[in-house]
Parts: C-alpha cells; structure tokens; sequence
C-alpha cells in the first residue's frame, strides 16, 4: 500500500481496510502508479481507429498524430470532451428535476410540492410571466415552458437561464466573443460534433468552444437545478450540523445518501421519519440518515442532516461495518464501493436506471412511485440493520460540528438586519475598508492523489489569516466541516482582525450570540450558481464587471470532469481560477497561454495552477492585491 499519511479519521479507516485485508482507492491508485504521462498531459488521441496517437513531450518523437492534428488541437479537443462530460451530467440533472417538477404539475408525482413560493414568484416575475389572476400552478408550469425551452429551441435565441441569471456585463461580454449560447442539448451536440476526427483543428476555436460549455453548465445545468430544488424543497436557511463518519450510530439503522439529487433523498429522509417505529420494532434506536458528498450537501442545507463523507470517504465509510444501505443515484459513485459493502452486511442500492453496479440491488427510483420506492428502501436498510445487529463496528471519534445553510438569500437576511434598505453596502463597506480584503470560493472534490497534502485546509487557513472570507461547495464543504472551519470557534482561531471584527458584527446582527463562522457552506456543487449569484449582485452593486472584483475560484483538488466544465464557466464570468493538481491541457503550449494568460484580456477570467498550497494561497492574495488596486481601494 501507499505509504500516506491522511487526517486522523480518514486514515483510522484506511488503516481498518489494510487491517482486514480489504482492498480501496489506495491500493487501487498504488497499482497505478507512475500513471501515464501522456495522459497526464492531454497528449493521446482516441478520436478515431487510426490511433491511438500519442505526441512526443520532448520533441524528438512525434509531434503530429497519424491524420497529422498538432498537440495543441489534441489537448483542446480533449479538455472540451470533458467539459462536456461535466455539463452533460450538470444539465442532466437540472432536466431531470425540471421534469419531475412538471409531473407534480400534472399530478403524476403525488410524492413532491412547491415549498418555496416566494422564489418561484420571483423567478416568473424575472422571467417576464404575467401573474394576474393566475394559480401557482398556472404560473408554474411556465416557469417549467420556459426551463424546457432551453432544450428545444431552435432559433438560435438565447438561453433562458442566462438572460435570468448572468449579468449583463458577462452577457455583453460573451455577445462580443460569439459565445453566447441557445439550446443545451444542441450546445454539447456540436460540441461532440467539433470534436469528433476531421473537424475542427483550430485550438483558440476550441477553447471558445469551451467556454460555451461552460455557460451551458453554469446556466442550463447549475443555475437551473438550484432554483427548481429551492422551488420543491425549500431555500436554505442557516442551521447547526455535526460532520465526519463519525456520524454514525452503532445502535440505529445507518442510510448513507450518496450522489447528487435531492429527489430522491429527501423522500429517503422522509420515509425515514416515518419508519421509525418499524426500526424500533427490530431493536435499533431509530434511524439515522447521513449525506455523503453533494445529496449530502443537499440534505444538510436543508434538514441538517450530519455530513458523513465526502467523496474520498464514500468507501470508507463502510469499512465501519455500521453502514446498513448506502443508498446512490447519479455521480461520483465509486464501482468499488460495492466490492467493500461486500465485506459486511451494507447494501448498496443502485436507483438510476443508467448508474447500476454490479453486484448491487436495484431499485427504480422513479418521480410518479416516489412514495412507494423510498419506503422499499428504507425497509430494505431496517433489513440489513437485522443481520448487523451483534456484529461488531468500528466507527471511528471525532465529529465537528459547524453552522451551514449559507444560500444567498440567507446571508441577504442576516445583511438585511444591519441595513434594510441596501443589504449589501456594509459588505461593500468592509470591502473598502479591508476588513474583508477579499472572498474566495473553494469548489470541487477531495483527490485521492493529494488530500494527505491537506491542501484545501491549509489553502482556507492562509486566506482566513489574510481577511479574505471563504465560501464553499462540493466536497470542499465537507472537508471545511471535518476540519473545524465551519463553526464559531474557527474565526478566533483563524481569522485576521478585520475579517474576525466583521464575522463578529453579522454573528450579534443574525442573533447568534458568537460570531459567524468564517467558511460558509452554500451548497452542493450545483450550488456553485449561488456563488455566482451572490458575485453578481455586489458587482451590480458597485457597478462594475464580475471580473474587476476582488475574488477568486480554487479548486483545491480536482477531480471530475464537472469540475473542469464549472471551472470554465467561472473563467468565462472572469474569474481567477486556482486549480491543483495539472489540469490536462500542460501539453499544449497554446492552451496554456489562452487560459493562464490570453483570456485576461478577453473575459478577464484566467486559470492559476499551482500545487503547493502556500504558493496557491500565495498567488489569490496576490491577485486580490491586484483587483483591489485597480479598483482603487
Ligand atoms: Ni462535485 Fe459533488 Fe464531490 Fe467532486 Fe463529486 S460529489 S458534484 S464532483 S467528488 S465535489
Ligand atoms: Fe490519431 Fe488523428 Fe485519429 Fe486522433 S484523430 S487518433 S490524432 S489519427
């Protein structure tokens, strides 16, 4: 096995897994290492049957493949291939609710309602939809016309959800660079299209091309799920949670919510409810859902469900023996999983008809029997809990604890009690002042290759140290949680002066009687809208383009392929965007000259690479430094 050292509770479990001889991501990673260099690079090519194709880094061997496309059009065909894998799975999703969201119109989808009206009002009103003597419902269902649009038309006109949501900055920005974009669907068919052999060989054409992706996951993916999950679920509101595997209970039936979407765990947790007694009946104290990674997120922001596992974990959590069905629906999951649920009692439950396992029970989870399937789930975990009973587990001490629930309209409502009628000038007074030197957002996922650097706390720390105020998402939430960031004592500890003054003013402001924490968690990765969104308000504010704020993205410990499409849509906003480890574009001297350097002068955004943490830290201070200037504060 690799010889790492993780945080204390990820490494008891890794060392659980060496212990009983079950095979994880480390063992799995160590057979793979030194991993290839040309993939590493983004240098192969497997577009078509010639190949594969590979270039030659050095110079010496190949520098053209077999149809004679140059590195550089190999990379960016490659890096807009997995952006639109990250967009695909972000649009899938947000389509997905949409639809179901339409069933419950009709009437198919008994299982689900509309629980925040004011948003949904407020998106008609947006929209332009006549409200006059018309139901909810009515209004509604073209708010649904108008989502469905951005995926059937054919006119060319613009999408929807970005006439609702970018500003219009961004959008006059995107209209000069010809990336504005219609209809999702077409968007990443011609994106497959381009990139398919013997189209388009022109690298700054494909990176365009990128950008486009990007918009199409920020605003018909992103954008579009949140509203749609605040609409039937609820808005987030500020709430006190516990985070770590240490969240599971020996004596309770133990539901691990993996994946992404709220539909179908949130009628996990309800049905939970109302098993209860049925879980008592069979000896267990009752039962505990957990989230692990996003539909973790999902469930915290809005019931404070404890935060088990981010996505590294999702594994090793089992290895406590304590997990009785680790429940999954889109993304992120690890086929492995099941080869360690094996090992114990755990059933994993597949409930996509397209993400099945081997190995796995499958149940359909489907909007129109919502009501029947989560009660044959969580009866399936009361099962699996039966056979556990006197087995020994593992679960391993050490639950933070951390406040979450930072949507925008929360935080606009701690703002509101300072100043009513502009709730947003005392941060932009504090901005001025440096109190708050700047805001970053951390995204994205834990890396199995990096979190034993403790990158992303080490990263959060430095720029708490600086005043600079800390959002995030993802997985990144949950690693902030299990480090202690998000809760009041973090901002003693952490936080310079002006940010610790501030945090402690919106604390006494929100009644809490401490302080705020200094990392706010506002969601899952679809969530990343409502960073945006918050962005975009103070810009609106001050006047002035996204990209001229003092701000930045990191992507602290990249992963998936949704990240990358996410990370080019906050660089077509005009954000800097840190991320670690190499993106897969290191091959291609012009794609690595158009997003570190060219795109400044196009979007303002720009992509900042740096693996060491103190560097990465280092160099958003620096570039904080540099927006402040500019804006001559
Ligand atoms: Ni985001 Fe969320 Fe986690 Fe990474 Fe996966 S769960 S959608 S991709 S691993 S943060
Ligand atoms: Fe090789 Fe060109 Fe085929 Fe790619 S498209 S595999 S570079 S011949």
């Amino acid at each position: 096995m690799l010889q790492r050292s993780y945080d204390r509770v990820t490494q008891s479990l890794f060392d659980r897994a060496q212990s009983l001889g079950i095979e994880t991501g480390i063992d799995r990673l160590g057979r793979q290492e030194p991993q290839c260099g040309f993939g590493q690079l983004g240098s192969c090519c497997r577009m078509c049957y010639m190949g594969p194709c590979r270039i030659d880094p050095f110079g010496e061997g190949a520098q053209t493949g077999v149809c004679g496309a140059t590195v550089d059009t190999i990379v960016c065909r490659n890096l807009l291939r997995e952006e639109v894998g990250g967009a695909a799975s972000h649009v899938g999703h947000a389509r997905h609710v949409v639809l179901t969201f339409k069933k419950m119109l009709e009437g198919k989808a008994p299982g689900y309602h509309i629980t925040d009206r004011g948003k949904l009002l407020e998106i008609a009103d947006r929209l332009g939809i006549e409200r006059d003597g018309r139901s909810d419902e009515d209004i509604a269902s073209e708010v649904v016309e108008r989502a469905l649009e951005d995926f059937t038309r054919q006119d060319g006109g613009m999408l929807n959800w970005l006439r609702l949501h970018a500003p219009e900055k961004a959008i006059e920005k995107w209209q000069r660079l010809g990336i504005v974009v219609s209809n999702a669907h077409n968007e990443i068919e011609e994106a497959m299209h381009r990139t398919s052999m013997g189209n388009d060989a022109d690298p700054v054409n494909l990176l365009l091309a990128a950008l486009k992706i990007g918009l199409v996951d920020g605003y018909a993916g992103l954008h579009m799920a949140t509203d749609f999950q605040d609409i039937m679920f609820g808005t987030p509101q500020v709430r006190k949670i516990e985070a770590s595997p240490a969240v599971l209970e020996k004596n309770m039936v133990n539901i691990a919510m993996h994946g992404h979407n709220p539909l179908l765990s949130e009628k996990i947790l309800e049905w939970a409810g109302r098993l209860e007694e049925d879980a008592k009946k069979e000896g267990a104290e009752g039962i505990n859902v957990v989230g692990v990674c996003c539909t973790g997120n999902e469930l915290t922001m809005r019931h404070n469900v404890p935060m088990a596992a981010h996505n590294l974990q999702s594994e090793l959590i089992m290895l406590t023996g304590a997990v009785d069905a680790m429940v999954v629906d889109i993304q992120c999951i690890w086929p492995g999983s099941e080869k360690v649920a094996e090992c114990f009692h755990t059933k994993v439950i597949t409930t996509e008809p397209f993400v099945k396992i081997p190995g796995a029970m499958h149940i359909d989870f489907e909007p129109e029997n919502a009501d029947e399937r989560a009660e044959k789930i969580v009866r399936e975990a009361i099962d699996a809990f039966t056979k556990r009973k006197d087995k020994e587990v593992f679960i391993p001490e050490g639950k933070a604890t951390g406040l979450v629930g930072f949507s925008v309209e929360a935080i606009l409502d701690v703002l509101k009690r300072i100043n009513p009628e502009d709730p947003l000038m005392p941060v932009i007074d504090n901005i001025k002042s440096g109190n708050i030197f700047g805001a970053v957002g951390f995204a994205g996922c834990p890396s199995i290759k990096m979190r034993h650097t403790n990158m992303t706390e080490i990263m959060v720390k430095e720029m708490l140290k600086n005043n600079i105020l800390v959002v995030t998402t993802g997985c990144t939430a949950h690693i902030c949680a299990q480090a202690g960031l998000m809760n009041t004592d973090a901002t003693e500890l952490y936080c310079g002066e002006g940010l610790k003054s501030v945090l402690h003013a919106l604390g006494d402001a929100a009644g809490l009687g401490a302080p705020l924490p200094p990392v706010w968690h506002m969601g899952s990765c679809v969530d990343n809208s409502r960073i945006a969104t918050l962005l975009g308000a103070l810009a609106d504010r001050l006047g002035v383009d996204i990209s001229e704020l003092p701000v930045a993205g990191s992507a602290p410990e990249l992963v998936q392929e949704k990240a990358v499409s996410i990370g080019t849509w906050l660089l077509a906003l005009g954000l800097m965007v840190h991320i670690a480890p190499h993106p897969r574009i290191m091959g291609s001297p012009v794609a690595v000259k158009v997003l570190t350097e060219g795109l400044k002068d196009l979007t303002g955004g720009y992509a900042f690479v740096e693996l060491d943490p103190l560097k990465a830290a280092e160099g958003i201070v620096q570039h904080i430094k540099d927006r402040r200037k500019a804006l001559g504060i």
